[in-house]
């Protein structure tokens, strides 16, 4: 067996859904502050492996039955990921060939506000799929609701070859941009990057738009198209004026202005997630993402329990307040539209 079948088959043994390999050349365009050599001088190739989310949990999520299961999967894989990335590398260490592993989310350049090493890149890199117009990555077959991380090593590693224009995973089907509550990817402005001489073009994200959306500051009741939708938020807190406002109306609004039910199950739980929708969403095939997106469609706005009491059931506050059915034709004009 060859050594980069040995670390193929080391990933999905591990508890990897897929894994590819991308080598030093395809970074050659990498803007300085996620480059690789900066990381490991000498790396020569790149492993890039994920986790797919859950179908059932997501389904339970869209449909607003339940968010626990993809709260859990979600803690759970990315710890799991985390590990098999040290793992692997150690792995590598000991077949003698100096390996590094990155956290697979959480590291930002502060300064910057940017990362070390963008695994998102790193996964087109590796043949694993594209960019979809959402910015997340879409694998081939699980599509963009995927954990994914990266080793880099100075292992000399056959390629994967990258991923055609004619089996790109992402349809165009922009399903990622409606579901967004905060209107964060720019659907009249692309961003564009190069690998092998190749031009990828993306939707432009609005990255603090989309953080005080992940952050359940807003997102409780929105529209697609006229239909009334929501995330798992509980508030509607307006996104501030200035932006340079931005990190200080963050804390103001994190701290103080969140829902006190949502402060108790806060406390209860440790904290959760409340969008995340635009990679969730994505199934990696335009039939599948469109039966994910009808559940959201149907599924209304979250019930917050308005009783005096600040005693919080969690049963109570993932219910639905507003169960009904779009019908198809009107399903179909806004997915067109
Ligand atoms: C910073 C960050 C954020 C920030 C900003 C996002 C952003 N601007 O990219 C915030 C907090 C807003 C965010 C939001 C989300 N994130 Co986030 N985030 C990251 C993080 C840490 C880095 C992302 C990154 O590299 N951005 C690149 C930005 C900074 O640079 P840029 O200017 O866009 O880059 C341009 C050029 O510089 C150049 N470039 C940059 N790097 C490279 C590398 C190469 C090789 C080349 C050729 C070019 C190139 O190309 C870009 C132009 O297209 C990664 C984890 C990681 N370390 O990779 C997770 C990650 C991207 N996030 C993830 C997810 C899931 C989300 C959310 C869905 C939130 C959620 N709750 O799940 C949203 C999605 C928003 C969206 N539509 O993209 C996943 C993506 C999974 C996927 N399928 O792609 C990641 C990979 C975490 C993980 N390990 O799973 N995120
Ligand atoms: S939801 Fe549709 S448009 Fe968005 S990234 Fe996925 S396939 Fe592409
Ligand atoms: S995570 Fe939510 S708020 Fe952020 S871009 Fe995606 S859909 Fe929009």
């Amino acid at each position: 067996m060859s050594l980069e079948e040995k670390v193929k088959e080391f990933a999905l043994d591990s508890g990897a859904d897929f894994v590819g390999i991308a080598p030093r050349s395809r970074f050659e365009d990498t803007p300085g502050f996620s480059d690789p050599k900066a990381l490991l001088p000498d790396f020569r190739s790149v492993v890039v492996f994920g986790i797919a989310m859950n179908r059932g949990a997501l389904k339970a999520w869209f449909s607003k039955s339940n968010r626990r299961p993809l709260v859990l999967q979600d803690k759970l894989a990315t710890e799991e990921i985390d590990l098999i990335s040290m793992r692997l590398s150690r792995w590598l260490e000991k077949q003698g060939f100096p390996s590094l592993f990155i956290a697979q989310n959480g590291f930002y350049n502060a300064l910057r506000g940017r990362p070390d090493f963008s695994h998102k890149h790193a996964a087109v890199a590796a043949g694993l799929g594209r960019l979809g117009l959402s910015s997340n990555f879409v694998h081939t077959g699980y599509g963009a609701s995927v954990h994914i991380t990266s080793v880099i090593t100075e292992a000399e590693l056959t390629p994967d070859p990258l991923v055609s224009d004619e089996n790109n995973p992402c349809s165009g089907c922009r399903t990622c941009l409606q579901i967004c509550p905060m209107q964060a990817m720019k659907s009249d402005q692309q961003m564009s990057f190069f690998m092998e001489g190749k031009e990828h073009v993306h939707q432009k994200l609005d990255g603090l738009r989309c953080a005080w959306g992940c952050a359940g500051l807003s997102g409780h009741e929105y529209k697609i198209g006229n239909r009334t939708v929501g995330t798992w938020a509980y508030n509607n807190i307006p996104l501030p004026e200035k932006r340079r406002d931005f990190y200080y109306k963050f804390l103001e609004a994190d701290r103080f202005l969140r829902h006190p039910k949502e402060l108790a199950e806060i406390i209860i739980t440790g904290g959760t997630e409340y969008c995340g929708n635009c990679a969730k969403i994505c199934q990696g095939s335009k039939e599948e993402t469109v039966a994910m997106m009808k559940l959201h469609l149907n599924s209304g706005v979250i019930d917050i329990p308005e009783d005096a009491s600040l005693l919080l059931n969690l049963t109570t506050a993932n219910a639905r307040l507003d169960k009904y059915h779009v019908p198809e034709e009107e399903i179909k004009a806004l997915l067109q539209g």
